[in-house]
Formats: C-alpha cells, structure tokens, sequence
C-alpha cells in the first residue's frame, strides 16, 4: 500500500528547494521546508498516540504551521478536521463531540475555554498560534523532519468538513483521500496549473475553496502560494504583480473592482481569475472584463462533492454560468419530488455523481441516505439547467441556505436560538441582497401574544450561541408570518417584501 494523498500531492515535492510559501513578511518556505515541518508535526501527532483514523481538530488561523498540520495528518492517515475560527465554544463543542476527536488544536486565546470541553470529550489539546507558537511547535522542534508515511487507501477517509444542515444539527461531510486527490489532478489538468503559477491565496484554510481547490491544486501542479493571512484588498493589489493566479469568492471580485487602484495594468500579466463557493453576478463578469480584458472562470462545488462543474480554460467562460461537468463527473437535473431526469433545458434538482462525492455524513446515516443515492447520485439542493450549449446554470436552490461572503448560513440554525428567547413565538430567517456579502441575514420574529421581546437580548443570545458571520444583521418584529395553505412559512414573499433592504 502507500499513501495516495500525501505521496501525491506533498511526496513528489520531496527533497525540492522551490518555493512553496512566499509570506507577508518576504519569508519563502521552500517544498522540502514544508515537509519537514509537517514531518516534524506528524512526529509529534504520533508520539501523542493518535492513530490511522483517529480525528484531529484543529481552529486554528491561517499559518504556515497550520498548513503543515495539514500535510501531517494526510502523513500519519490521520482525519484532519478544520474549523472556522469564527466558531463560538458552543458549536465546538458540537464537533468535537460529535467527530470523536482525539485531539483539538487551538489558539492559546482559547485554550483556558476548550482544555476543559477537550478534557471532558476525552481529546487532548495543544496550542498553535497565527505567529506558529505554541505547544505544538515547541515538540515539533525536537522532532525528526522526516516521518515514515503512513499506509492509506484511497478510499480511506482524510478529512472531516462541518456542513450545518437545513435542520439545524452540523453534519461532518466524510471526504477520502481519493475524494481530494482525484479533484485536485482534475482541476490542475483542466486550468492549467503549471510549476510556475504563483497563486494568490487570500481564503481561509477551514474550508474547501481555500484548502481543498486552492492549496491541492497548486500541490498538484508544484506550483507555489502568496499565502495571506486573510483577504485584505491592499495586500491583494500589492502582491498581484508578482502572482499568475487567483482564486476567490464572488466578494473579492466585487471588492477589487470597487477600488480605482485595481486596473487593467496591474492585472494584465496574470494567467487566470477564478470565482466560486457563491454565484457570481453576470454583471460582475461583464464589469470584470471590461475593467482587466479577463474573463472570470466561474466553477461551483460543494464541501460534499469538491468540485463538479467548471467554465472552459480555453473556450467560452459564460456569465451566469458554471460551465460544463469535470472530467469523470456525471451531472444531471431531476424533478425534485420523483427524482426522474427531466429533459434538457428543464430547471430542476442537481445531481452529481463522481469520484469527487463524499462517502456520507458521519454517523448520519439517514441523513446520508436522504441525499446521496444507492446509485451514487448526491443530491445537490442546488436547482439548476442545462442549457443548449451544454453549460449548467444554477438558478436557485432547494435548501434553506444563505451564502455570505462565500460562507453558508443555514436559517435553522438561527431560527432555533430566537424561537428560544423569552416572549418569542417563532422566527424565520432569511437571505436577502448585500452589495459586498452578495447575501445578508436577516431576522423575522414573531411575539408571543402580548408580549414585546427585548431584540437586543435577543441578539445578544445570538452573539453567545453563533459565530459572527451568522448573525442576523437586523432583527425585526412582526405580527404574523405568511404562510402558504399547508402552512408552511412562505420565505420567498418575506425574501421579496425585504430584498431592497440592503441595496447599495
Ligand atoms: C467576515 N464577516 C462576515 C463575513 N466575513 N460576515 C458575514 N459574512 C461573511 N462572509 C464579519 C467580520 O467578522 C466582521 O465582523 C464584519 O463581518 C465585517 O468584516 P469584513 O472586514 O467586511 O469582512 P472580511 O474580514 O473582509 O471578510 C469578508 C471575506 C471573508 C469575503 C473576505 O468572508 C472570506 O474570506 N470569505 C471566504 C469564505 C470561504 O472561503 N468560502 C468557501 C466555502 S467552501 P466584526 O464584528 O469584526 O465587524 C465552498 C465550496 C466551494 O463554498 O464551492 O468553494
Ligand atoms: P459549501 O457547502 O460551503 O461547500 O457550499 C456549497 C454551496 O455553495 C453549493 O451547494 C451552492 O449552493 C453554492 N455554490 C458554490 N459555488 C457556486 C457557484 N459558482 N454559483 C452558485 N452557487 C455556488
């Protein structure tokens, strides 16, 4: 056996000088650094006792180190579980719990709050901070900067990725080394990606875009990453000339060309613009091409399947499209309700089927059944077309979901704190336009009759509960919810009576 992920992606640069990490501070860590950083790390994962399978958490900042601890689980066939940062210890608590972690790594900020959580779910913890301090790296030092890599199959789980479902409750979307790996070597193939691309990575690493498109593909191609802290539209432009490529969500689009300093010069010598993780506005393609002469490459995917469909490299990249299926994807539009493949040019549900689609839900069985079908069809929620030409568009979705700044926002979630709060009697949530989010939260909240609900409590509670990017960005009251004859909340007229709220 061997270890398809780790040889492929991260072995192959083995012994290599060229550079991998090019860092704010002018720093480059070159691929042979990197390895020897996550063989230091996956030394010390070892030596904790953690074995083939065993998850490891990590909410961590964007770091070198927390890059590496990466590469080392995929090493030491170890479950890599990133988390937003943004994550409350309540929903870490969550998945924690419900991932069985061995072991959290996490901020020292945070330590004093999760030591006890880890403790009492059986997980130890270790601190890894932004600057790379910390007790992981402090054992690091002392280890070995090479590690005997782990036996895995590709069809052995790599990482974990939290996805909040329309009822509420996180599902840990299992994804396998060959899930990765596949989708990687598709993606550098078909874009390109060369050993002299320098991407320009300003995602964060908790989630798919960032880690799994952005950082594989690259690994994939040997090529090497402008690796930011976090999106910071002076640092982009900065560091542009000195780029090939970029990835981002539809906001870092906007937010370039809401700025005079981001022209045609300064983007002209660069290869390639990707978007994702949220629909890109066909204005902001036709805007985008004007102001640079490129075309946007817009694909879309999923934490449960990677990515499934993407516009050409060379040919016709359409503007409100997402292109055609990835090599070895299957795509096709079902009717909702009896899941038959409707003709083409029918709106209907997405599915996907591919070596790209997660194994399920993490002890989730029947939530896992629910969408991913014997026959190995995921079942996307998204409501889509394919048109004449063959490019699938993506119309609508038929999941309660908002997409905020490229990060999903499931209303249940929220919805379960108000209808929590004193003198509520329910609540909807909603997704409604936000010139820089693309989407916004907002709150609906029905009292209790006779009574006035205290909305700066309420969101207080929220605060407590939710990550920041959930929260709603106004509360308001009102004395009953449309509802259609069965009773069912009608979110789409509350989506329509409000959708001007938040216009620039
Ligand atoms: C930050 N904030 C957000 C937010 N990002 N609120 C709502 N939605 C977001 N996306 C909060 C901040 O904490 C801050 O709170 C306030 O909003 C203003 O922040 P900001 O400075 O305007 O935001 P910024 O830090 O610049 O971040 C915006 C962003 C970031 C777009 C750069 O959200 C981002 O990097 N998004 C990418 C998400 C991602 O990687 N998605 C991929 C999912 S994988 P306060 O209280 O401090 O004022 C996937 C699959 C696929 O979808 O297809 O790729
Ligand atoms: P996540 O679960 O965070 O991976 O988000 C996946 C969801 O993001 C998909 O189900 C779509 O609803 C949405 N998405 C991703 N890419 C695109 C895109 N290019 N256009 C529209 N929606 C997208």
């Amino acid at each position: 056996m061997a270890n398809p992920l780790f040889d492929r992606l991260f072995g192959i640069h083995a012994g290599k000088a060229s550079p991998f990490l090019h860092l704010q501070n002018g720093e480059v860590i070159t691929h042979q650094d990197f390895l020897g950083m996550a063989a230091q790390i996956a030394n010390v994962l070892a030596q904790t006792g953690l074995k083939s399978g065993d998850r490891v958490a990590a909410q961590v900042e964007k770091s070198p180190e927390g890059l590496a601890l990466y590469a080392a689980c995929a090493q030491a066939g170890l479950i890599f579980l990133p988390l937003n940062t943004a994550y409350t210890a309540e929903e870490l608590t969550y998945f924690i719990e419900n991932s069985g972690a061995s072991v959290v790594i996490c901020d020292a900020r945070s330590e004093a709050t999760l030591a006890p959580i880890a403790k009492q779910l059986g997980a130890g913890i270790e601190t890894l901070n932004a600057d790379g301090s910390g007790t992981l790296m402090d054992q690091a030092a002392a280890m070995p900067v090479s590690f005997a890599t782990v036996d895995r199959d590709g069809d052995d789980l790599a990482a974990f990725l939290y996805t909040s479902g329309t009822t509420g409750r996180s599902k840990g979307a299992m994804l396998t080394q060959n899930n990765l790996l596949s989708n990687a070597e598709t993606l550098a193939k078909e874009w390109r990606f060369t050993a002299d691309d320098v991407l320009l990575h300003a995602l964060p690493i908790f989630h798919t875009h960032g880690l799994f498109v952005a950082t594989n593909v690259t690994l994939a191609a040997g090529g090497s990453l402008i690796f930011m802290p976090k999106f910071d539209l002076d640092a982009v432009l900065q560091h542009m000339p000195q780029a090939t490529s970029l990835m981002g969500v539809p906001t870092f689009y906007t937010r370039l060309l809401g700025d005079d300093r981001f022209t045609r010069e300064i983007s002209q010598h660069m290869r390639l613009f990707v978007s994702g993780s949220a629909p890109l506005l066909a204005e902001t393609h036709v805007q985008f091409e004007e102001r640079t002469g490129h075309r946007i490459l817009e694909r879309y995917g999923m934490t449960e399947t990677n990515m499934n469909t993407s516009n050409p490299f060379e040919g016709d990249r359409r503007a409100g499209t997402v292109g055609f299926p990835l090599p070895g994807v299957e795509l096709k539009i079902t009717d909702p309700v009896s899941g038959a493949t409707l003709p083409q040019g029918d709106v209907g549900q997405i599915e996907v089927r591919g070596p790209n689609v997660f194994k399920g839900y993490w002890q989730m069985p029947e939530k896992t059944a629910a969408e991913l079908r014997e026959d190995g069809f995921f079942i996307t929620g998204d409501l889509g077309k394919i048109d004449e030409d063959g490019y699938v568009h993506i119309v609508g979705r038929n999941k309660d979901l908002i997409i905020s700044g490229g990060y999903n926002i499931y209303p249940k979630e929220i919805e379960l704190v108000l209808d929590d709060q004193t003198g509520v009697l329910e609540s909807a949530v909603i997704g409604v336009p936000h010139p820089d989010f693309g989407e916004t939260v907002l709150g609906i909240v029905i009292a209790e009759p006779g009574q006035s609900p205290d909305l700066d409590a309420m969101m207080e509670a929220v605060r407590q509960a939710l990550a920041r990017f959930k929260h709603p960005r106004q509360l308001i009251l009102l004395n009953e919810l449309p509802r259609n004859t069965m009773g069912k909340v009608q979110k789409n007229i509350l989506r329509d009576q409000y959708k001007d709220m938040f216009a620039s």
